[in-house]
């Protein structure tokens, strides 16, 4: 199974991207975007990968203690960002340090259960909204600045979440992967 941590704003905070996000839309070159679906919007902390399903009791244990030791911190939705012309995202404030604290965590506790982690990047807090289609060149940066001022309201990061991701449907163009919530482990107990 292809698993990954992940943080995962609620409903507020999805549905007032969601307004935000909707006035992208609009945007010269928007069609040759690949909208992500509300309800798999999340943080990526760690990527786990392909996952042998004989070790996720392992990794359920390593998680819990992770999660136990991490506070809960606020954060809020915040501007926008992307990397090269392959993904858009909105970004975050407010507990930044914790959150990137917590990545650095979920990786330690993935990597001590056993998986074969890729080399741990800096962990750069984004959520992502839309991809490229495939030959498509979208220039990014008119999106980023129509982001430039989103602020979302803030709440309390409570939970470490591990999420699995179940391929799109082969043979289906534009289909998109589904997320699906293995476990969730509370902040600080
Ligand atoms: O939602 P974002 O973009 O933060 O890009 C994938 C997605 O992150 C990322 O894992 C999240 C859930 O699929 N991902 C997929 N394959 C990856 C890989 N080989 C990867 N991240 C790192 N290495």
């Amino acid at each position: 199974m292809r698993l990954f941590a992940a943080v995962l704003p609620p409903a507020r905070a999805i549905d007032e991207l969601a307004v935000a996000v909707e006035r992208l839309h609009t945007l010269p070159g928007s069609g040759g975007l690949r909208w992500t679906g509300h309800d798999g919007w999340h943080f990526t902390l760690a990527f786990l990968g392909e996952v042998d399903e004989e070790i996720l009791p392992v990794i359920e244990e390593r998680f819990g203690r992770a999660a136990a030791r991490q506070d809960p911190f606020p954060l809020r939705l915040h501007g926008g960002g992307h990397f090269g012309r392959r993904a858009l995202w909105v970004g975050a404030a407010g507990g930044i340090d914790a959150m990137r604290l917590l990545a650095d965590r979920a990786d330690a506790a993935a990597r001590r259960a056993g998986v074969a982690m890729e080399e741990h990047r800096a962990y750069k807090a984004h959520l992502t909204i839309a991809r490229s289609r495939t030959g498509f060149d979208t220039d990014l940066r008119p999106y980023v600045e129509a982001l430039a001022h989103f602020e979302g309201t803030a709440w309390t990061v409570g939970e470490l979440a591990l999420v699995r991701s179940n391929p799109p449907v082969p043979g289906v163009p534009g289909a998109q992967p589904r997320y699906e919530p293995v476990r969730v482990w509370p902040l600080g107990r």
